[in-house]
């Protein structure tokens, strides 16, 4: 058992084993030279050769705000959507990267049922639609470092973590945010098949890192609803910890007081701790965090101490 866990966890899936970036991408983009010549053939080609990226980006119903100019990536473009959309981590469909659009095509992630429980004045349950109408929507331009070291660049829409959890609000002994994802077996073949994982997923944050102005929740990206494959229709950006921290589908929000099981953590306690921020002077047991390689360039660059976000966070935890 330890041994197919240690097979299996996302760090271990080692990059060479993946298919190359440039060769993934030569791929698309000659399916989408297809696409645009032959019209009905080439999605029916489509379909038959699974294309990468599942629902097509203009497909998914828009989500227009305006971005904030307070979060800049400095020296770094904005990652084509055709690459962020396809290559990801999403265990719940599978662990191969490039497979995960196509796999979570089928996905029914609206509508959503959300609930906030535990230490709050009052449980509370409604659907994903209402956050949309509730909270003014933003777009916010982060990096996302993965503690694989590769790295992608994208515009969030969403709305400040730190807004949802004073509309909750918690009770003053609330200390930790918990949050869970779904188990949908039947719509989710890594559920299905990856039994030694314990469904669903589950991360947290302590409530002074909830409360920071960089947590984001996203509901979009690319300026319209989030594709099933990025975590449609709720997920977690917090920018300056490793992406494992960003849970996707996220179904639930219970306020602790004290500090709640992560995933990874449970998974392999020796590797992935529960604040697990970014941090390029810390190797992970079995490679260097001091770079990352940018998906969409092929790029090596820096690991940047918090991701880059150091004037944000790093007072947190002095
Ligand atoms: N529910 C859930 N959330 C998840 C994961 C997952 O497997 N399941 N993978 C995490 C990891 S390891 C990363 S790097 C990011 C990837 O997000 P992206 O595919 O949108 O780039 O999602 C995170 N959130
Ligand atoms: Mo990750």
């Amino acid at each position: 058992m330890t041994v197919l866990i240690r097979k299996r966890k996302p760090g271990e899936v080692p990059e060479r084993k993946v298919t190359p970036e440039s060769v993934y991408l030569g791929r698309r983009r000659l399916f989408q030279a297809v696409a645009a010549g032959f019209g009905g053939l080439a999605s029916a080609l489509g379909a038959a050769f699974s294309s990468p990226a599942a629902t097509p980006a203009e497909a998914l119903r828009p989500l227009p705000a305006p971005r904030n100019p307070k979060y800049k990536v400095e020296g770094r473009e904005i990652s084509p959507e055709s690459v962020t959309a396809g290559f990801n981590n999403y265990y719940e469909f599978t662990t191969e990267k490039q497979r995960v659009a196509r796999l979570a095509e089928q996905f029914q992630s609206r509508p959503w049922q959300i609930e906030v429980r535990g230490l709050v004045e009052k449980p509370l349950k409604f659907d994903v639609d209402d956050l949309l109408k509730r909270f003014p929507l933003e777009e916010r331009v982060y990096r996302m470092r993965c503690v694989e070291a590769w790295s992608i660049v994208v515009p969030w829409t969403g709305f400040p973590l730190a807004k949802f959890v004073e509309w909750a609000k918690p009770t003053a002994k609330a200390k930790y945010l918990r949050m869970l994802s779904f188990l949908r077996p039947g719509q989710c073949p890594g559920q299905r098949e990856q039994t030694w994982y314990p469904w669903p997923y589950y991360e947290g944050l302590r409530l002074d890192e909830a409360m920071n102005e960089v947590a984001f929740l996203v509901v979009g990206s690319y300026g319209h609803v989030l594709p099933n494959q990025n975590g449609s229709p709720l997920r977690l950006a917090t920018p300056w910890k490793y992406g494992y921290k960003s849970i996707k589908g996220v179904t639930l929000f219970e306020f602790t007081d004290k500090q709640p099981p992560t995933f990874w953590n449970t998974v392999v306690p020796q590797e992935y701790d529960f604040l697990s921020n970014v941090n390029p002077a810390k190797p992970h047991p079995r490679w260097s965090q001091a770079t990352e390689r940018e998906v969409a360039t092929g790029k090596m660059i820096p690991t940047l101490p918090y991701n880059g976000y150091g004037e944000y966070v790093a007072h947190v935890y002095r």
